[in-house]
């Protein structure tokens, strides 16, 4: 029955779910249908994927949907940083691709040109809880302006003075008049779980799986 069953979440198109799934067929799992576009069902263990954004990863964990996730580092962090719900979560595994660093950058002509600068200005970010925690830590009081997307062009439309916002070429920075000056967090996807997940035959599973792709990472080094 489902019970015994592992639920894994993955992105359901993205950065990540081309890894992930590439990781979990060389760890040798066969996917099939499942019963909804939501599910995807494993022929040849006892688990189901769950399909999903990748910003509902951690709640769905965390909440019990599911047992573990495939995420980034940036979005497990920011969770945490935002809420005491995800408290209980913990990485099990880094997985080695979808790197990227959470870096502060600000126009190259600019008056900003270090964290000390931000103080009484404006930053915009998709990752508010993150961006705060940072400047908070250093002493400095900002603005923090969320947006959900093209942060990188804010400084242009006078919304913000700097962003800090995700880069792993840093073509996006060049081609918007940016420069990085601080990193706020590297990251790259993690295998994820509840630190009081479910015990017994799921536990097993689970053993099994991460046995499995640490051998898959240890031979892709
Ligand atoms: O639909 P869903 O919400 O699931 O997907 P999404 O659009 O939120 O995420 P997606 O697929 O773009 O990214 C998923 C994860 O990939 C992120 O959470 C990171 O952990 C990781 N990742 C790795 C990146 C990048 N590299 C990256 N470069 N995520 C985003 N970017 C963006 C960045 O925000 C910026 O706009 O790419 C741009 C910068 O790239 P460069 O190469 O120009 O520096
Ligand atoms: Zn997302």
């Amino acid at each position: 029955m489902s019970e015994a069953r592992l639920n894994l979440a993955v992105q359901k198109s993205g950065r990540l779910a081309e890894g992930g799934m590439s990781l979990l067929k060389r760890a040798g799992l066969r996917f099939g249908y499942g019963r909804d576009a939501l599910h995807r069902r494993a022929e040849n263990m006892p688990l189901d994927l769950l399909l999903l954004r990748d910003d509902d990863i951690p709640s769905f964990v965390a909440g019990g949907a599911c047992d573990y996730g495939i995420v980034g580092e940036n979005v497990l962090y920011e969770a945490q940083a935002r809420s005491e719900r995800y408290g209980g979560l913990e990485v099990v595994l880094r997985l080695g691709f979808a790197g990227c660093t959470l870096k502060l950058a600000a126009p190259k002509d600019g008056s900003v040109r270090g964290v000390e600068d931000l103080e009484g200005r404006a930053v915009a970010t998709s990752y508010p809880g993150l961006t705060r925690r940072y400047l908070e830590e250093r002493g400095i009081i900002a603005e923090i302006v969320e947006m959900r997307g093209s942060v990188e062009v804010a400084p242009r439309l006078g919304i913000a003075d700097a962003i800090c916002d995700l880069v792993s070429t840093g073509a996006t920075l060049e081609a918007n008049g940016l420069a990085a000056f601080e990193t706020v967090l590297e990251s790259e996807a993690v295998l994820i779980r509840r630190r009081n997940g479910r015990n017994g035959p799921v536990a097993e599973v689970a053993a099994t799986l991460i046995q499995r792709a640490e051998g898959v990472i240890a031979s892709a080094q």
